[in-house]
């Protein structure tokens, strides 16, 4: 009974979009021949080709190189506009959009470039009836002094984003490993949240570090916790968000995680749907609800849920909650 137009007319928060996941190849093609920038194909067709991978490194490889076609401030309003226009068919009225600056710094692009677009997109973004707010994430693989030094450099902007976040590669990557850059940044008054991504080595453990240790509000993906009943009755104490990333789980595993976030919404944890990359992993949030409503036979009221749980566990003021809820 549930579909994909009551999945994509239904009025939702989006808490887990990476923005340089939303790159389409046609804007990717688009923003290469701006910038005069070689990425060996010259058709969308051909970009499109690329788009395959079976397995988080394979898609990480193909990932990470093709932000070399972001390069100036107007670009990264592109990327966001383009993205925000598509979640405002989606009925997306508040969204909490990810944005990677080490990815973007390491290869020589400043700070200032990455989050003046994007935030700007953000403003513009009230054209559209959306809520759009920023959170920057720390590359797990890359060291801690760099974390370090990529919160000094962002502090000067924490007007324009409204949390942090944790991505990239969790193998031997732990949360603790940046615990100092996350006291600072809730000492800054951010918002904490970490990716504890699907079936990793110590994933227990993981979410253990990111909840009892560092105080995150939110866990992304994290639907590993279903394993432990102490950390799930310590997830619906707190009212953790879990947000959950169907059509990215079925990229980097053999399911969509259905079961999980099933019964976790049973035992009253607040999951959420939401679409990752979804230039690389096929969808939009609409789609993604849709193809967990799909495969495991959804109820209406249960989608309703879900998506009551984004808003509850959004980052928007109480105030503003009470016109979703
Ligand atoms: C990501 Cl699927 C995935 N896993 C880890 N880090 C990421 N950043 C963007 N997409
Ligand atoms: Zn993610």
């Amino acid at each position: 009974e549930v579909t994909s137009t009551f999945t994509q007319g239904l009025p939702k928060a989006e808490l887990h979009v990476h923005i340089e996941g939303t790159l389409e190849p046609d804007l990717k093609l688009k923003l290469a021949q701006r910038n005069h920038v070689d990425i060996g194909q010259t058709t969308i067709e051909d970009v499109q080709k690329t788009y395959q991978y079976d397995d988080l490194a394979s898609f990480l490889a193909v990932y990470y190189p093709a932000m070399n076609v972001l390069q100036t401030e107007q670009d990264f309003y592109d990327l966001a506009f383009a993205y925000l226009q598509r979640a405002a068919a989606n009925h997306v009225r508040h969204v909490e959009i990810f944005f990677d600056p080490q990815a973007h710094t390491s290869r020589g692009i400043a700070f200032a470039t990455v989050i003046n677009g994007l935030y700007r997109a953000t403003v513009d973004a009230r054209a559209l009836n959306i809520d759009a707010r920023l959170i920057m994430c720390f590359l797990r693989d890359f060291s801690k002094e760099s974390a370090r030094q990529t919160l000094a450099e962002a502090l000067p902007y924490k007007e324009k984003f409204i949390g942090i976040g944790l991505d990239s590669d969790e193998h031997n990557n732990p949360p603790l490993k940046f615990a100092r850059q996350y006291e600072d940044a809730a000492a800054a008054g951010l918002h904490l949240t970490a990716h504890c991504d699907i079936d990793q080595k110590d994933s227990i453990e993981h979410i253990r570090q990111a909840l009892e240790m560092m105080d995150v509000e939110r866990l992304d993906h994290g639907t590993n916790i279903v394993e432990d009943p102490d950390l799930v009755d310590f997830a619906v104490r707190h009212q953790i968000g879990l947000t959950s990333c169907p059509l990215s789980n079925s990229f980097v595993s053999p399911e969509m995680k259905g079961q999980e976030v099933l019964a976790l919404l049973e035992k009253g944890v607040k999951v959420s749907i939401n679409s990752d990359d979804p230039a690389y992993f096929g969808g939009y949030i609409g789609d993604n609800y849709y193809a967990l409503a799909d495969q495991f036979a959804l109820t209406k009221a249960q989608v309703v849920q879900l998506a009551r749980n984004s808003f509850e566990t959004s980052w928007i003021s109480e105030d503003q909650k009470r016109l979703y809820l």
